[in-house]
Parts: structure tokens; sequence; C-alpha cells
């Protein structure tokens, strides 16, 4: 069947995407050159997230050495904003049959905190580049930024999240990640709540989990694997090369993890990034985000902490798939299998190129 056009359903979101591998042979007359990587020195006086210099608004970044945390000086989220609804009065609003006369121009106040999380003070090194350790690092602060999120009782939900690669949208190199959190829970996380939460309702099992455990059967899609964590191309994914990586039991959060779990969660990070880095041996563009339990103050036994990576390139260092007319009107679709992205991805050296130069 997955030679041919078929559908299939991501239990996550409960919605269905189109694969067309028949269309993976068609004529391509784009470019594939290769491109030569930019060259990014170790220190870049006019970056606004390197040791010691200025950002917008004046203020100067200290001499820091592991990771560095600021309030972003752009925040698309306020703390505070008059009228946001408390966190113990809300509900995921997901149910169109409610829809009344009364709510066709709805608008409420949004209260949150946005921050931004520099990797090391290294301007030239991504994740992928970074020890072992210096990875651990980074985990370790995104869960911690959580924990304190946590405490807040307007905050209903912390999106960690790194955008890497001008083709993604990110504005600087300089390696970096985000944290946005709000008072209510974000579209995409408030699917799969319900999902999970039905899920386990009906069968008493984390949908995550079971998941994981018939892949590790399967093993077609698998990339890495530790004690803690895999990483996978999901049997439902919409970007060439997406994966996900998922614990292997139901830590709802990051601040849930142990350390031993963190460590492990740093080592499947770097594998999955060295591999993708090394897919065209350039610096591989993706957006990267956790999937955490909202912070609602209720036990969340149905939810697995995850985190996908939505990479944009297809095939290519320059030739990147783009979600536009039948996705944009229609459904997701693709063409190379994710049977055959991970086949691909599994194969790579797990050495950084730069390393095995
Ligand atoms: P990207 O991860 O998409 O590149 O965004 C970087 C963030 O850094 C962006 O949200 C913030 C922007 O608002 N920023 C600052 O907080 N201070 C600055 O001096 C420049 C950029
Ligand atoms: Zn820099």
């Amino acid at each position: 069947m997955y030679d041919s056009p078929h559908r299939r359903f991501n239990p996550l979101t409960r919605e269905w995407i189109l694969v067309s591998p028949h269309r993976a042979k068609r004529p391509w007359q784009g470019q594939v050159e290769k491109t030569a990587p930019p060259y990014l020195p170790e220190y870049d006086p006019t970056c606004y997230l390197c040791p010691g210099n200025e950002r917008a608004g004046g203020i100067n970044n200290p001499q820091y050495s592991g990771t560095f945390v600021f309030d972003n000086d752009f925040a698309a989220l306020l703390p505070d904003v008059e009228g946001s609804t408390l966190k113990v009065e809300r509900e995921p609003d997901i149910k169109p049959s409610n829809i009344q006369p009364s709510m066709l121009f709805r608008a409420e106040p949004e209260s949150g905190v946005c921050k931004v999380i520099c990797f090391s003070p290294r301007h030239d090194l991504s994740l992928p580049q970074l020890s072992l350790d210096e990875a651990e690092g980074v985990i370790n602060t995104w869960t911690n930024e959580t924990a304190a999120l946590f405490k807040r009782p307007e905050i209903a939900y912390v999106q960690v999240f790194e955008n890497k690669g001008a083709v993604m949208g990110c504005s600087n190199p300089h390696p970096h990640s985000q944290i946005w959190s709000q008072s209510q829970i974000p579209t995409e996380p408030a699917k799969e709540l319900a999902s999970q939460k039905d899920y386990f309702a009906a069968n008493g099992r984390p949908l995550l989990l079971d998941y994981l455990a018939e892949e590790q059967k399967r093993g077609e899609r698998i990339l890495a694997s530790n004690e803690h964590f895999t990483a996978l191309v999901p049997f439902w994914a919409v970007w060439p090369f997406e994966t996900i990586v998922i614990a292997h039991r139901a830590a709802p959060s990051l601040p849930a993890l142990t350390q031993p779990e963190r460590r492990a969660l740093a080592e499947i990070f770097q594998s999955v990034t060295i591999r993708y880095d090394n897919l065209f041996e350039i610096s591989f563009p993706y957006s990267m985000g956790f999937h955490q339990a909202p912070n609602d103050g209720l036990e969340h036994p149905e939810w697995v902490l995850h985190a996908h990576f939505y990479p944009p390139l297809l095939r290519s260092a320059t030739v990147r798939k783009f979600m536009v007319g039948y996705e944009m009107l229609g459904m997701p679709q693709r063409d190379i299998t994710p049977e055959t992205a991970a086949a691909r991805l599994r194969e790579l050296p797990e050495i950084h190129y730069s390393k095995a130069r």
C-alpha cells in the first residue's frame, strides 16, 4: 500500500496527511548545487547575542560562559495584560459546535513572557557542534526556565523552541532558542492534549508510549535510541526529514525529568542534529520545539514529553519543500515516504562532517 498514493493519520493532532510516493521519481529541474557554508567567527562584534555586546534598548550582554537567558526585547507577549483570564477558568477552546453568533468577532486579552536563550558564548557553534556537557547545559537551562515559569499562576503553557537557519526566519546565526509562555494553551498543544487525554481514557495507557512500543517493534522509522529517549521519523511526518524525540516514560514536562534523563535527551538531540548536518553537509535548518503538559495544577498521566523537529529541506542545501497551494488549501502532502527519509538519515555517520574531514 505504501508504494501508491495514500493518506496517513496523525493520532496526536487527529489530522490526515497525503503521501504520494510515486511522485518522488518525477523529473526535477531545480538547482542541486552544494553551497559553501558561510564563514562564522567565534565572536562577532556586530552580533546582539555575543558576550559583552549591546542589544536593542542599549542593554549590554554579560561576559557569559555557558548558556545565557534574557527577556526578549521585542516580546510577542507581555506580562499582566489587563483582563486576561486566570488559568483556573481556562478550558482548551476547540469546540466548533459551540460557536454562537456572538462569537463571530471574538477577541481576548492574552498575557505571557518571552525569553531568548543563547546556547553558548561561541557565535559559530550550533547544538550538534557543542560538547555533550554543553548540550546538557542547554537542556538544563530550558528545564530551569520552564520550572520558573510553571511557578507563575498566570502561565498556562510554556513553549520552548528553536528556529535555526535564515530559511526558518532565524534572524541571527548565533545559536539560540526561545521560550514563549502564555495564559492560554496554544493551538497545537491543545490538540495534542485532547487526543492524549481521550486515548488515555479509552485505553488506560499514554498514546505516545503505545506508539513508541510499536515503532520499536517495527524498527523501520527509528533513527537513534538510548536508555531514556528515542528519535524517529513519525509515521505521519509532513516535512521530508521531520523527526520526533519521545521520552520512554510518561514524564509530562522538562522539569519532570531526572538528571540522567536530561543527559540522555542531550545525547539524542546531538545524534539527530549531527545526522541532519551530515545529510547535505551544511548547518541544517529547522524549527524544533518541545510539547509538554500544560501548567494547570493537574496531573497529566496521559502526557509524554516529546520534541518535534520540522526541517524544510528536501533534496539539497537549497531545494526545500514548500507548504503551498494544496497544503494551504487542502491538506499537508509529501512525496518521499517517512520510511525512505528514516533510512537515509540512519545510514549517515554519527560524527559531525566538520570533524570527520
Ligand atoms: P529568532 O530566533 O527568530 O532569530 O529570533 C531572535 C529573537 O531575539 C527575536 O524574537 C529577539 C527578537 O525579538 N531580539 C532581542 O530580544 N533583542 C535584540 O537586541 C535583537 C533581537
Ligand atoms: Zn554572536
